[in-house]
């Protein structure tokens, strides 16, 4: 666990910046009893992420990735905010309109914690997006049909979610930047910054002269280049910051 010399610094910091962007990965709301993709109770342990998460597997096996899909969302579904979840609303509350909160998680809890001043650049477990006319609607139906069809042209419905080869929507890659080049606190929460673009969003406000803060059970590939590195859980460990 991190020693409280660490946490004090790093609440000092937090509370002098003018400009908060928080990155937050898997494990922040591993807390929230949502399986990460890369620990030992990993989702990438039980599937391979080249066998669900690419289009090519939905190409091939629509039926395959949709079920991993369905079973995520009956998980989840059954899953809550944690208070690491719930203290970045109340930073957003006092940041005002120098807070934006990056998540690469898929799982909603951010939103249904209370962030508004959020982009979710991997997408979101409850939206759909028809493979035939684009339409993108909100769907929390458990279990979708094995093969869920568009209301509308009848196509096939896939996850609204970034899978592996497909870009980033063009209005979170921008949402990103201004919000990574106008910080002077970045802090990325349970991430093991395998995954780019996300994996160089640290570097990126390191060169724009940001204090860079890393909440984390372990060390990653981007520890090196942070200021302070608190090992521990998010939810012990973010309602510190406040
Ligand atoms: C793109 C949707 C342009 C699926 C996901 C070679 C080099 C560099 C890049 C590439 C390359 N080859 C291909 C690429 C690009 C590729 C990529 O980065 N690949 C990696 C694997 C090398 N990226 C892409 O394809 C992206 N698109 O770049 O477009 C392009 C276009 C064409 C070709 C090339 C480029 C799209 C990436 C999005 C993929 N979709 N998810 C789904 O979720 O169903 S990624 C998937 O991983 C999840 O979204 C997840 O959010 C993300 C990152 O994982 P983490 O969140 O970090 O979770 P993880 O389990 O890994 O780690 C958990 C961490 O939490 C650990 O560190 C653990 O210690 C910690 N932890 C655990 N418990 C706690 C905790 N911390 C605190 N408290 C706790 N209690
Ligand atoms: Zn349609």
């Amino acid at each position: 666990m991190a020693t409280d010399d660490l946490i004090h610094l790093a609440r000092t910091h937090l509370a002098s910046a003018r400009n908060v962007t928080i990155l937050t990965g898997a494990g922040i709301s591993a807390d929230s009893g949502v399986p990460t993709f890369r620990g030992v109770d990993g989702l990438w342990r039980n599937f391979r992420a080249e066998d669900l998460a690419t289009p090519e597997a939905f190409e091939r096996d629509p039926r395959l990735v949709w079920e991993w899909y369905n079973w995520r969302r009956e998980l989840i579904a059954t899953k809550q905010p944690n208070p690491a979840h719930i203290a970045l609303v109340e930073l957003e509350r006092r940041a005002h309109d120098t807070f934006w909160l990056i998540t690469q998680n898929v799982d909603g809890l951010h939103r249904t914690a209370g962030s508004q001043r959020l982009s979710e650049i991997h997408g979101n477990i409850w939206k759909v997006r028809c493979t035939g006319c684009g339409v993108i609607t909100e769907n929390r139906e458990i279990p979708l049909p094995v093969l869920p069809t568009c209301r509308l042209c009848q196509a096939l419905l896939r996850p609204y979610i970034v899978w592996f080869g497909e870009s980033l929507r063009e209005e979170d890659l921008r949402r990103c930047d201004q919000a990574l080049q106008g910080c002077d606190l970045f802090l990325v929460i349970g991430t093991s910054g395998v995954v780019y673009p996300a994996a160089g969003f640290a570097s990126v406000a390191k060169d724009v002269g940001a204090l860079v803060i890393e909440i984390n059970l372990e060390s990653t590939p981007q520890s090196d280049l942070v200021d302070l590195s608190l090992q521990g859980r998010a939810k012990d460990l973010v309602p510190l910051l406040l």
